[in-house]
C-alpha cells in the first residue's frame, strides 16, 4: 500500500472538492497506522491537510486502521493521505521523506508503545521511542539548516508514564519519575524535543497525553483486551479473561478527543510543552465493573488474575491536570468515562457477532484468540 510520492506539492490535493492549486498545508505523521495516527489523518484531512504517513515493513498488511480513507495512488489527484516505507530506526528515510515531502508539520507519534513489552526488548524499545524521536530531530534541523524552511513545526508524542511514581494530579511542572524501560524513553525523548527547541529555536511541542483509547485501541492495551472479552463473552465465544493488577489506576480518554490537541500545540504562537488529560482517574478494577454490567454481566464469574500480566514496576495512580491545555489552547474532552467503555463495548459486541458467524460457517476456531 506504499506508494511513490508525488514531488509536486502544489498538484497533488483533496479528494476532488477544492482546485488542484488550492493552498494546502502538508503533515507528515509517523506512527501513521496505530489508534492515534488513524485518528490524527482523518482529523487533518478534514481540515484540508495532504497527508503523509510513513509506514514500516511488516511481512502482514498493518493498515487495518486507515484502510477507509485509503485512495489507490493511480488515482493521484484524488489521493490526499499518501504512505511511504520508512523506519525510526533508519535516519536516512527520515531525512529523505522530509527532503521530499516537504511538510508543514510534523507529528512523531511511532513507538513501541506497549508498557509491560518494554520489559521485554528494552534496547529495541529504547531504539525506536529514544533514539528514533531524536533521529527525527536531527533530521527536521538538517533539513531546515538545508532548506531554510524553519516554518516546520514538530510534535512528540509524550506520556503520562513519564510521571511514573510520582503521586497525581500531574501537570507540566510535575517530576518525572519513569517506571519502565519505555517510560525512560519517553522522558528522553522528551528532553531532546526540549532542547531542540532551545538549541535551535524549532517550532517542537511536547504532547504528554494520559491514556487514551477508542475501538481501535490495540487489542493488548487492558481496556481493549477487556471490551474485546466482553464483546466474545457476551457472543459466547470466550468465558475467561485473564488480567494482572486491577488496582492501577488511570486517567482515561477517547483517542479523537486527543488529536484534536496535538494539532492545537502546533497552531500556536509559540511552541510549549502541554499535559492532555480528562482529569478523571478510574481503576482497572472499575473499568471490568461498567463493561461488563453494561451488557448485563458480572465481571467476577469471567475474571481470573494471571501474575504474567504484572510488571517489574507498575504505574499505581495517573490523574492529570490539563488546566495549561484548557487555558492555553482551549481544549477539553468530549467524551467521559462511561460514555467512552459503552463505545468500546458496543464496537466489540458488533464484531464478536461477526466472528460467530464465521464460526458457525466453519471458517474460524472459537478459540481462536484475536
Ligand atoms: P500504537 O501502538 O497504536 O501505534 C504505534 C505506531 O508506531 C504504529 O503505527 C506502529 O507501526 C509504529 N511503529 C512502531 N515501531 C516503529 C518503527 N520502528 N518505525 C516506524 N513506525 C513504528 O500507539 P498509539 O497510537 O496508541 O500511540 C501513539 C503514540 O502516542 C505512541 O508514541 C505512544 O507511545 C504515545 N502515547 C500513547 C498514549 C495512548 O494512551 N494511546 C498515551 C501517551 C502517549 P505498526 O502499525 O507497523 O506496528
Ligand atoms: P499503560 O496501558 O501501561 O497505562 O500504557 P495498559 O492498558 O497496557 O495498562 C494499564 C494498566 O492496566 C494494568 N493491567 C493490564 N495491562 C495490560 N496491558 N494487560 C493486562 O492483562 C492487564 N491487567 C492489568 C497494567 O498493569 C496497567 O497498570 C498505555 C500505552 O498506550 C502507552 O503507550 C502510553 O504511553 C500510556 O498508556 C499513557
Amino acid at each position: 500500500m506504499a506508494s511513490e510520492i508525488d514531488n509536486s506539492r502544489s498538484g497533488s490535493t483533496t479528494n476532488g472538492e477544492s482546485p488542484r492549486c488550492a493552498p494546502h498545508k502538508v503533515a507528515l505523521i509517523t506512527g501513521i497506522t496505530g489508534q492515534d495516527g488513524s485518528y490524527l489523518t482523518e482529523f487533518l484531512l478534514d481540515k484540508g491537510y495532504e497527508v503523509h504517513g510513513l509506514i514500516r515493513r511488516s511481512s502482514n498488511f498493518n493498515t487495518q486502521r486507515i484502510n477507509h480513507i485509503y485512495i489507490d495512488p493511480h488515482n493521484a489527484h484524488k489521493a490526499r493521505m499518501k504512505l511511504h516505507y520508512a523506519d525510526l530506526t533508519d535516519a536516512s528515510s527520515l531525512r529523505r521523506w522530509l527532503d521530499t515531502i516537504l511538510p508543514d508539520e510534523v507529528y512523531n507519534l511511532a513507538a513501541q508503545s506497549h508498557v509491560a513489552v518494554s520489559f521485554e526488548i528494552p534496547d529495541y524499545t529504547a531504539d525506536v521511542v529514544a533514539t528514533g524521536a531524536l533521529r527525527l530531530l536531527e533530521a527536521v534541523r538538517s533539513h531546515i539548516a538545508a532548506t531554510g524552511r524553519n516554518h516546520i513545526r514538530y510534535y512528540q508524542a509524550g506520556s503520562s508514564e513519564m510521571f511514573g511514581s510520582t503521586p497525581p494530579p500531574q501537570s507540566e511542572t510535575t517530576p518525572f519519575h519513569p517506571r519502565s524501560p519505555y517510560a525512560a524513553s519517553k522522558c528522553a525523548a522528551h528532553w531532546y524535543t526540549v532542547n531542540y527547541r532551545e538549541a535551535y529555536g524549532i517550532f517542537a511541542c511536547n504532547g504528554i497525553l494520559f491514556n487514551h483509547e477508542s475501538p481501535r485501541r490495540g487489542e493488548n492495551f487492558v481496556t481493549r483486551k477487556i471490551t474485546r472479552a466482553v464483546g466474545r463473552i457476551k457472543i459466547g465465544l470466550q468465558s475467561k479473561l485473564f488480567l494482572g493488577n486491577l488496582q492501577a489506576s488511570r486517567d482515561w480518554g477517547f483517542a479523537g478527543d486527543y488529536v484534536e490537541a496535538m494539532w492545537m500545540m502546533l497552531q500556536q504562537e509559540k511552541p510549549d510543552d502541554y499535559v492532555v488529560a480528562t482529569e478523571d482517574s478510574h481503576t482497572v478494577e472499575e473499568f471490568l465493573q461498567v463493561a461488563f454490567g453494561y451488557v448485563g454481566l458480572n465481571w467476577k464469574a469471567h475474571v481470573e488474575i494471571d501474575k504474567r500480566y504484572f510488571r517489574p514496576t507498575e504505574v499505581d495512580n495517573l490523574k492529570g491536570d490539563a488546566s495549561r491545555a484548557k487555558k492555553v489552547l482551549g481544549w477539553k474532552p468530549k467524551v467521559g468515562f462511561e460514555q467512552l467503555v459503552k463505545m468500546m463495548v458496543d464496537e466489540d459486541v458488533e464484531l464478536a457477532k461477526r466472528e460467530k458467524v464465521l464460526v458457525d460457517a466453519g471458517y474460524m476456531d472459537a478459540q481462536q484468540q484475536p
